[in-house]
């Protein structure tokens, strides 16, 4: 991308700060008592009720000590409350019996007020069995009441997975001593909000790369965001957890499959927690990364133990060959009998066995101790590499690109470490690319570093995807997002260098409340659909690949000029307040970006593409855009630019 976004204005700021550890759980903890986390229409569509003036309706209580009563003297609206006391573990508390009122794989929103006696985490939660008869129990909504104020919950969004049973939603405190109260709840359908209409972002990079999202089998309740995929990401998805070991390897199978054969090295699988991604993918006809075969984590240590069990000893070497063997076997059997129409274009082999430092992980279990490796524990070291790829390459359709993906892959020990085990497996055709992952943060790794592992990895020769792309901000006012928009801006444009050794950008999601780093709001779009600065940063400048225009991108190859017919009479406006708020500031290099990519949709006033203009008569483009905001971050005094 030959893309002008600003990109010398943040340079001198941009250091190198922080190293990410990888979570594996997002907590959303909304620093006001008001939780929002829905598009910005309420559906008036409301489909349960509750506001406890009669009675406790169809609430109960999930444990068998708790007491549900109607409380007169504590009321949100109207004169009472629900209050569950005599409660005996945090656990405990209100829940409501979704199965008759919802369905399942569709979404809605959830708005109430709760608080608990005195301060106390409380919790929003929903439970579930899946079509396996395992119960799930995941937090909605994780936050702290002050025990004196009301917590709002404004048309929360929840879904349950399709084919789900025994749905509750329920409040639980982590002060198994406190109260809670419930007022004012009610259920509705979501809202399905219409989505921008702006460039698509596959469409923009069409020539480049594939443009891809990761989805969760979740994701398909929303329309809306389901929109957003079929538009920006169409080309590739990633199931964010549904084709890992944790979720094909099926224990029952495996134990049943054992007792009848007395072979412990068979591994049984099941595509249960995949199928309604993969009826998407199917019917859709969208390609798919697989995502991932052997990794430390999201994998179970009885995987690794003698006769499947949790607690027994480890598997010898030998044993555990054999099982990576048939588990790889029957998975992409498996696949390819339910779905032989499904393009799965590359399995991610293996993934994050090398450490920062660039040696293998410590052995032991990665359920016992966060980053420790069973497979070094059986291997004795990361000679488990070569197996995974010989049986991928053995097993994997044909046609189907094999990748090693790693996080923090720009840190040098470990960029090096990546390259030898790369060309070692090149050597013997087992590999086919790198993927890097690539959760990044507004403030490391530079461009250049990020870049410099590029150049590294293009140098083996091998392809390069980038498979789960975020990049986190801790600044979400209207300037850490524009930031924010720098560091894609930057990224992209190194992304574009390297087009020709990168066939696949893939998003770690679509909008930042469905993030894994969700307070960090790491992705294109926001809660509401939004597109962000972020996504306009990364189109702008874009040159398309089959047409190769002399300039800028299909966004924003048209400059708008003031009507010849204007007479020319000497400007009396503003130069830079382009939404003409008598303000110069960094909404009005948002609006001219905006206008930029739909002068309908973002359309500015007669005088504000005037006072945009500020190259002076050439009309509005992207390089307005870039010296106002030169000027609002104090990198030039004065506007309008002089040549
Ligand atoms: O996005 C995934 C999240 O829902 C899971 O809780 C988490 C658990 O390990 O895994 C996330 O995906 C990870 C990916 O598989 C590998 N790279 C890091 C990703 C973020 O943790």
């Amino acid at each position: 991308m030959n893309s002008s976004y600003a990109k010398k204005t943040f340079a001198g700021i941009l250091s190198a700060a922080m190293i990410f550890t990888m979570a594996t759980a997002v907590m959303v903890e909304p620093n006001s008592a008001t939780f929002s986390a829905s598009a910005e229409t309420a559906s008036s569509d409301v489909i349960f009720s509750a506001d406890f003036e009669d009675g406790v309706n169809a609430f109960t209580r999930r444990g068998t000590n708790e007491t549900l009563t109607i409380d007169n003297t504590v009321a949100h609206g109207g004169k009472s409350s629900l209050c569950v006391s005599d409660r005996a573990k945090s656990w405990n508390g209100p829940q409501l019996a979704m199965d008759k009122i919802i369905t399942a794989g569709t979404e809605y929103v959830v708005s109430a007020y709760a608080k608990t006696e005195w301060y106390s985490s409380l919790t929003l939660s929903k439970q579930y069995n899946d079509s396996t008869g395992t119960t799930h129990y995941e937090n909605i909504l994780a936050a702290n009441n002050d025990g004196s104020s009301w917590s709002e919950y404004s048309n929360v969004k929840f879904s349950f997975p399709a084919g789900s049973t025994d749905m509750y939603l329920y409040f639980e405190a982590g002060d198994s001593n406190v109260k809670i109260y419930v007022d004012d709840f009610s259920v509705s359908n979501a809202p399905d909000v219409a989505i921008e209409d702006i460039a698509s972002l596959s469409d923009v990079y069409a020539g480049y790369f594939k443009i891809g999202t990761a989805i969760g089998a979740s994701s398909l309740a929303s329309k809306p965001y389901m929109k957003l995929v079929n538009k920006h990401f169409k080309d590739s998805v990633t199931f964010g957890n549904e084709l890992k070991p944790d979720f094909v390897l099926d224990k029952a199978a495996c134990l049943a499959d054992y007792e009848k054969t007395g072979d412990d090295t068979n591994p049984q699988v099941s595509l249960t927690s995949a199928k309604s991604l993969l009826d998407y993918c199917r019917d859709n006809n969208i390609p798919v990364r697989g995502h991932t075969l052997v990794w430390h984590s999201q994998t179970p240590d009885w995987f690794f133990k003698v006769g499947y069990s949790d607690d027994g000893a480890w598997v010898s070497k030998d044993v555990m060959i054999k099982r990576m063997e048939n588990y790889i076997k029957n998975l992409m059997e498996l696949i390819a009998k339910e779905y032989p129409t499904v393009n799965f274009y590359s399995w991610d082999v293996v993934n994050e066995a090398w450490t920062d430092g660039g040696t293998p992980r410590t052995a032991g279990s990665n359920n016992t101790t966060s980053g420790n490796s069973a497979w070094v524990q059986v291997f004795g070291d990361n000679s488990f590499i070569d197996y995974a790829f010989e049986f991928a390459r053995k097993y994997a359709p044909k046609g189907c690109k094999l990748y090693y993906n790693d996080y923090n892959e720009y840190i040098g020990s470990k960029t090096d470490a990546i390259c030898k085990m790369a060309n070692e497996l090149k050597e013997k055709g087992l590999i086919d690319g790198i993927g890097m992952q690539s959760h990044l943060d507004v403030s490391f790794p530079s461009a250049s570093a990020y870049e410099k592992a590029l150049s590294k990895f293009a140098a083996t020769g091998l392809d390069i995807q980038v498979t789960e792309l975020d990049i986190t901000t801790s600044d979400t006012s209207t300037a850490g997002l524009e930031k924010q928009a720098q560091a894609y801006s930057d990224i992209f444009d190194s992304l574009v260098k390297y087009a020709d050794n990168i066939s696949a950008v893939i998003l770690w999601g679509v909008t930042d409340d469905t993030s894994w780093r969700a307070s960090k709001t790491p992705l294109l779009f926001d809660a509401e659909y939004k597109a962000k600065p972020a996504f306009y940063s990364i189109i702008d400048g874009v040159v398309p690949k089959s047409t190769e225009p002399t300039t800028a991108t299909s966004a924003t190859t048209e400059s708008t000029t003031v009507s010849a017919e204007e007479p020319t009479t000497a400007f009396s406006g503003k130069y830079g307040d382009a939404n003409c708020d008598d303000k110069i500031d960094i909404s009005d290099v948002v609006a001219v970006r905006r206008f930029l990519v739909s002068k309908d949709k973002y359309a500015l006033t007669a005088q504000g593409v005037k006072n945009a203009d500020v190259l002076a008569s050439d009309g509005v483009n992207a390089q307005d855009a870039v010296a106002i905001q030169q000027y609002v971050f104090g990198n030039i005094t004065s506007l309008p630019v002089k040549n």
